[in-house]
Formats: structure tokens, C-alpha cells, sequence
């Protein structure tokens, strides 16, 4: 008989960005249980802070943990890394796959060709994760919808998902475009195919974007070059607010189930920036003392959030605050007050709610963590009609390129029907309209995103 109170989640990481974004969200979960590198709770680790462990590790007849993830990348270069690295003895090589020729930037290699010569293996190695769970609750899947892999195999991966998990939550981390700082030029084809073919499969997806973290380093945390390895740790601290929830009791939890419910208010508005507070050098204080009232109106500052959206120029239809510490409920009042009265504008279809969750343990970091430590801390989960100028921008950088028919023969090469471009654009112009439409008062007929 399932046990209820196990709620496992299996997590899979998908392509260069996905497997090392993985690699640190580990490092910082292993902290936050008292497990070190070898998968052994550390012996000076009070077990009471060791929490609902089996969210995110499967124990071994040794006691070992290990974590209930799998690696995938289509070349071998980031898993060869991941086993030669410093959680080398952690993870289990079953469930760290690869293969020898990448995705090369391009949709169509992750999903028509390459990408399917290890499908059926990856999907052989979920069934195997899913069938030690007791109670799967659902799928964290990790990956960039910029580079090849990530898009193309990320979407396949998505759609098998969905056929054999289908009651299963599915939540995505991904990696957004950036506006101005590009890795492929192809960059605006991959995420728009990739976002047409996942966006039935997907309950929501938590974006971020290189360039918004790329300031967050520069300017809130010190660092002058950041490589992205300082950049997975400040989205591991994002990753690991949304999910502390799920692996420690708190006063106030929110489940798998509930963030869905909340933030989602229409299946395809599910786009979710995520915000964090306080964002304080490491090499400043040894710990930062800031306020309820303060982190919620650091969540809304631009400086503080992982994804370039301009929150002020939508319209608020969910929000989510998950605390790290102890907070008087005052403070959180006094904190949703002054943003009712703050510049951000609201939906007029649903009344404007925050779901606040708080969990007591004070926010942990990596040994050498570039975000210092605080008493009290928060990241922010933002549902916004804005995100619709964000689709906007982006289709229209397709469009451009897609004038010319710019590079769409590697696609077509690759054994893509050119049709699947014109029909994911006129997905993705839908996704615009229905944010418009989100954006849309109930007493008025017109306005804007
Ligand atoms: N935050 C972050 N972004 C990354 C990382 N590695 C790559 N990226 C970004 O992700 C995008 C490219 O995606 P990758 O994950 O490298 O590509 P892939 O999925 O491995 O696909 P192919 O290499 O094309 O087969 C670019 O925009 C990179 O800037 C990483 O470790 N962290
Ligand atoms: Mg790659």
C-alpha cells in the first residue's frame, strides 16, 4: 500500500544548461539534508533538520542516499564532467546518460534524430525511478529551451512523459532567451518550437534567463565575471525556495498540487518568474537581518529577479512568497499592503491574493556560496500578464529570421516538415492573445498586455 506521507518527486535534467543546473541544485539539497558527497547523513547533523529526505533521494540497503535524478545530455562532455566532479560518488552512473554527438543548436537533431537514438533507454531509466517510488507525485524537469538538446529531446522527452505519466505534476526550470545576450542565433526557433510542442505537457514552468542573473551577480552579489557555474548556484537558491515546501514541514506548506492550483490560473499561462530576497554578497556579513516588509518589496524589485520580465508593465494575476526563517504573520500583512499600494497593477477578475508559505529553517549555503546567508529570506513566484510582452518579443525575433527562411534548412535536414515552423508561431501568437486576454478588465472591453 502507497505510504501518503511519501510525496517523491523524480527530477530530470536535460542538456548542458539542465545536467549542470542540476549538478548545484544537488550540492545545495545535500546541504539543506546533512548529506555529504558520498550520500551519507553527515554525523553532527541533528535529525531533525534532516526533513522529508525521500522528496528528492532514494536510500539504499547501506543508507546511502542518492538522489532521484536523472542526467541526459546528447554529447558527453557535461555528464563526463558531473562524474568526475565533486558529487562524483553521489549520483548513480545508471541514471547519468549520454551519447557522443550533440543536438548542435538545432531542435529537429534533439528530437527527430539524434535525440531518438536514446529515448527509449531514458525512458526505460524513468520507468525504473518511478517503479521505487511509493507515491510519485510528479517530475521536476531541468533544461535550457535555447540549445538543441534541451529544446528538441527536452520536447520529446516531454510528450512521453505525458502519454505514460499523465496524472503525474509535471513542473520545467527552464532557461529562457535572453534579450540581448545570445548563445545561437537560432536561439528564438528552438524555444518557440520547443514551447508549442511541450506546452500541453507542461503544469508550469519556472523561467529564468542568463542575462537577469548575470545582474544579479554583477550588481547585488559582487562578482565582476560570472561564469555559469556562479550562476547555477543563485538559480539552486530559487529552485531550492520553490521546493523547500516539499521536503520540510512548515507552519505554513505549500504542496506540489496547491502551487499549481494558485498559480496557474489557465492552462497555458504558465510561465512563472521567480524572485529572491535578500540577495547580499557572501563576502559582506555573515548574516544579513532584513525584514518581512523589506523582502517583499525586494521580490518586485527588477534587481532581484531571475527572469528580465518587466513585472510593472503587466498586470499581477498570482503570486506566491515562500520564506526561509521566522516571520511574524504582521510583517507579512504590512508587506502584502504596501504592494496593493505600490505601483504594480492587478487583474480585476480574481481578488489579489498571495499565497504565502513559511518554513522556520533559516536558508542554507554551499561552502563557498557566492549569495550570503540572511535570518530571514524569500523567493518569489510571479504569475504576470507581462510575460506576455516577453512571448511577444521573442516571436518577433522569429519572425525576422524566419523572413528570410534564415537557417531553416538545418531543421528541414534534419527531418522537419517546414510546416511545424509556421504552425508553432501560430501557437505562440495564441499564447500572446491569451495573455492579452488575462489582461483584459472585466469592466473594460480594451487594454493592453
Ligand atoms: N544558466 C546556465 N545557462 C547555461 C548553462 N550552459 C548553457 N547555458 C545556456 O543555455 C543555452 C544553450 O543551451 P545548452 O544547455 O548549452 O544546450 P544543450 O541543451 O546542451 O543543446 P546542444 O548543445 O545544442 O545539443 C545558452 O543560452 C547558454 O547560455 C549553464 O550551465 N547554466
Ligand atoms: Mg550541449
Amino acid at each position: 500500500m502507497s505510504n501518503p506521507a511519501l510525496n517523491e518527486i523524480i527530477s530530470i535534467h536535460v542538456g548542458q544548461a539542465g545536467t549542470k543546473i542540476g549538478e548545484s541544485c544537488c550540492k545545495l539539497f545535500c546541504v539543506e539534508h546533512g548529506i555529504d558527497k558520498s550520500g551519507f547523513i553527515l554525523n553532527n547533523h541533528c535529525t531533525d533538520r534532516t526533513g522529508n529526505i525521500d522528496t528528492f533521494f532514494n536510500v539504499n540497503s547501506d543508507s546511502k542516499y542518492i538522489p532521484r535524478s536523472l542526467f541526459v545530455d546528447l554529447d558527453d562532455g557535461s555528464i563526463n564532467e558531473i562524474m568526475n566532479g565533486s558529487l562524483r560518488r553521489l549520483f548513480d552512473p545508471r541514471y547519468l546518460i549520454s551519447n557522443k554527438e550533440d543536438a548542435s543548436n538545432n531542435f529537429a537533431r534533439g528530437y527527430y534524430t539524434v535525440g531518438r537514438k536514446i529515448i527509449s533507454n531514458v525512458m526505460d531509466s524513468v520507468q525504473s525511478l518511478a517503479e521505487n517510488c511509493e507515491n510519485l507525485s510528479g517530475f521536476l524537469i531541468y533544461n535550457s529551451i535555447c540549445g538543441g538538446t534541451g529544446s528538441g529531446f527536452g520536447s520529446l522527452l516531454m510528450q512521453k512523459l505525458s502519454k505514460q505519466y499523465r496524472k503525474k505534476t509535471k513542473m520545467c526550470f527552464c532557461v529562457f532567451p535572453s534579450n540581448k545576450l545570445a548563445s545561437a542565433v537560432v536561439e528564438p526557433y528552438n524555444s518557440i518550437l520547443s514551447t508549442h510542442a511541450t506546452l500541453p505537457h507542461s503544469d508550469c514552468n519556472f523561467l529564468v534567463d542568463n542575462e537577469a542573473i548575470y545582474g544579479i551577480c554583477r550588481n547585488k552579489l559582487d562578482l565582476e565575471k560570472p561564469s555559469f557555474f556562479e550562476l547555477n548556484m543563485v538559480i539552486a537558491h530559487a529552485v531550492s525556495f520553490i521546493t523547500t515546501s516539499f521536503r520540510f514541514d512548515g507552519s505554513l506548506n505549500v504542496n506540489l498540487n496547491e502551487f499549481q492550483t494558485n498559480l496557474v490560473p489557465f492552462p497555458t499561462v504558465h510561465f512563472i518568474a521567480t524572485a529572491i530576497s535578500p540577495l547580499r554578497s557572501s563576502s559582506k556579513s555573515t548574516y544579513s537581518n532584513v525584514g518581512g516588509q523589506q523582502i517583499f518589496q525586494e521580490c518586485f524589485d527588477k534587481g532581484n529577479q531571475l527572469l528580465s520580465c518587466d513585472i510593472e508593465k503587466g498586470k499581477l494575476m498570482t503570486a506566491c512568497i515562500l520564506f526561509k526563517g521566522v516571520v511574524p504573520m504582521r510583517d507579512v500583512n504590512v508587506g502584502i499592503e504596501s504592494i496593493r499600494h505600490s505601483k504594480i497593477e492587478y487583474v480585476d477578475w480574481a481578488p489579489i491574493t498571495f499565497k504565502v508559505g513559511i518554513n522556520h529553517r533559516t536558508m542554507d549555503c554551499l561552502p563557498n556560496d557566492i549569495v550570503g546567508r540572511s535570518l530571514l529570506s524569500a523567493g518569489m513566484v510571479i504569475n504576470s500578464t507581462a510575460m506576455g510582452k516577453c512571448w511577444n518579443k521573442l516571436n518577433q525575433k522569429f519572425d525576422k529570421l524566419y523572413s528570410k527562411k534564415a537557417f531553416v534548412h538545418w531543421y528541414v535536414g534534419e527531418g522537419m516538415e517546414e510546416g511545424e515552423f509556421t504552425e508553432s508561431r501560430e501557437n505562440l501568437a495564441n499564447l500572446e492573445r491569451d495573455y492579452l486576454e488575462m489582461s483584459i478588465d472585466c469592466n473594460s472591453e480594451e487594454d493592453e498586455y
